[in-house]
């Protein structure tokens, strides 16, 4: 699943200057974790941010004990310094419970603290 931006080519692949961050989102298994609201994260860097980018795929995601994979393409955004994630409150039993996100790129990993209840955007 890939949330595409004005950065990627028509081959799907970055344009020069894009990098690409694996976004890999762990639900927690607990009761009425899961939710059907629209999730958006936010990458912020050093040197810029990716701006608001909605993670949805075809499959019914971000439910309890679920661990979702999406693709963000963005300009290189340096050094990660915070990432962002919410959801718009949308649906019924919209409240989520995120156990951690990982932010994959290049070869650096960034990884939330585990266990919070994520925010509205
Ligand atoms: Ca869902």
């Amino acid at each position: 699943m890939y949330v595409r931006n004005p950065q990627v080519g028509k081959d799907g692949k970055p344009t020069s200057g894009a990098q690409r961050y694996k976004i890999t989102v762990y639900t927690s298994d607990v009761k009425w974790a899961g939710t059907d609201a629209n999730v958006s994260i936010e990458l912020r860097g050093d040197k810029s941010n990716s701006g608001l980018r909605k993670l949805a795929s075809s499959k019914n995601d971000f439910e309890r004990g679920a661990i979702d994979e999406f693709f963000v393409e963005a300009p290189d955004l340096g050094a990660l310094l915070a990432v962002d994630i919410g959801h718009d409150n949308r649906g019924g039993g919209a409240g989520w419970h995120l156990n951690k996100v990982c932010v994959l790129y290049g070869a650096e990993v960034a990884s939330s603290p585990s266990s919070r209840d994520a925010g509205t955007v």
